[in-house]
């Protein structure tokens, strides 16, 4: 039977994970790809997670390079590639080395596999995806940025911790872009089906909003270098596994709006179905005042984000 074919490129902290997660969900066969002088240490994760499969179970190969050749085929790209926040540093500082890297990474991709579904996950995360659709000139369903996965993920876990009930029926999301101006939707978040605001105060929701707009950087500073990697790399398997097993799921992602919520030309975490065809759709609805308010701020600092790119 034919496998999709998985290529992280990137096999930092992420990258791993990605690798270990996407083999156990066995979403297809996984190729490590980082720069030369990291070759060592991804064909040495290879070959460690192919050892792991006796225990786990899962056939996929997974192998690790740093040859453009071998992302030949592929049908996923997970890039990670670039650098991590150090304690102190907002993911905007990391804007001159992260663009050229993604400039490299964009152009072999371009090169070596067309058509394939790219997610990208190297900060800042709307102009990393914003600067990966300009150099390749991918089309819209074809790229689209993690962020909101994750930031709904966290602010799903505060309520479950909050209320003590299980994050399983936790359900809420956070749109606009992966900065402290994300906007978390507290109107329509539920627990089970009934309104989050029956359950938590006004006070200890807005400080639970607080807490997920800087959920990222109490990671960062906790670990004192480099920043988290085991949420972020489920939130993008989810993508992925949408686009491979055709889920049709509905994840908040960066996506390219054209005229969605207002937003023109940009990515920026919206609503999105994930399919076999890549980004199938973003679904809108009606936000308040103070929401429409609060996603304009967000807007705005992409905006201000992205002019730093030059593209
Ligand atoms: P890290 O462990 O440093 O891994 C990055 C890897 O990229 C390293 O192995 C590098 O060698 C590799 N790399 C550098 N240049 C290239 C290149 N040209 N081609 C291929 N590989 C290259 O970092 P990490 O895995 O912890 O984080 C990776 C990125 O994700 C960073 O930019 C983080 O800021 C970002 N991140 C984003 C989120 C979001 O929610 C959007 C969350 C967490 C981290």
């Amino acid at each position: 039977m034919y496998r999709k074919k998985i290529t992280l490129v990137g096999g930092g902290q992420i990258g791993g994970i990605l690798a270990l997660l996407a083999a156990q969900k066995e979403l297809g066969d996984i190729v490590i790809f980082d720069i030369p002088k990291a070759e060592g240490m991804v064909k040495g994760k290879a070959l460690d997670l192919m050892q792991l499969r006796p225990h786990d179970g899962y056939d996929s190969d997974i192998t690790g390079t740093s040859d453009w050749q071998d992302v030949v085929d592929t049908d996923v790209f997970i890039i990670t590639a670039g650098i991590p926040r150090k304690p102190g540093m907002d993911r905007e500082d990391l804007i001159e080395i992260n663009l050229g890297i993604m400039q490299d990474v964009a152009k072999n991709i371009k090169k070596y596999a067309p058509k394939a579904f790219v997610i990208v996950i190297s900060n800042p995360l709307d102009a990393m995806v914003y600067a990966f659709y300009k150099i390749s000139g991918f089309s819209k369903n074809q790229v689209v940025g993690m962020a909101g996965a994750l930031d709904s993920a966290r602010f799903r876990s505060f309520i479950a911790m909050e209320t003590g009930f299980s994050v399983q029926d936790v359900s809420c999301m956070v749109l606009g872009g992966h900065g402290d101006t994300m906007v978390p939707i507290s109107r329509l978040a539920t627990i089970g089906g009934v309104p989050v605001a029956k359950l938590i105060t006004p006070e200890r929701l807005k400080d639970i909003e607080n807490r997920t707009r800087v959920a990222g950087g109490e990671i960062v500073k906790l670990f004192g270098n480099g920043s988290a990697f085991f949420a972020p790399a489920q939130s993008a398997i989810e993508m992925a596994e949408s686009f491979i097993r055709d889920k049709k799921r509905v994840i908040p992602c960066a996506s390219l709006c054209e005229g969605e919520f207002g937003i023109n030309g940009y990515f920026i975490g919206v609503p999105t179905v994930i399919g076999s065809k890549g980004v199938e759709k973003v679904l809108e609805f009606d936000l308040n005042e103070d929401e429409k308010l609060e996603l304009n701020k967000t807007i705005n600092a992409v905006k201000k984000t992205v002019a730093e790119t030059g593209l």
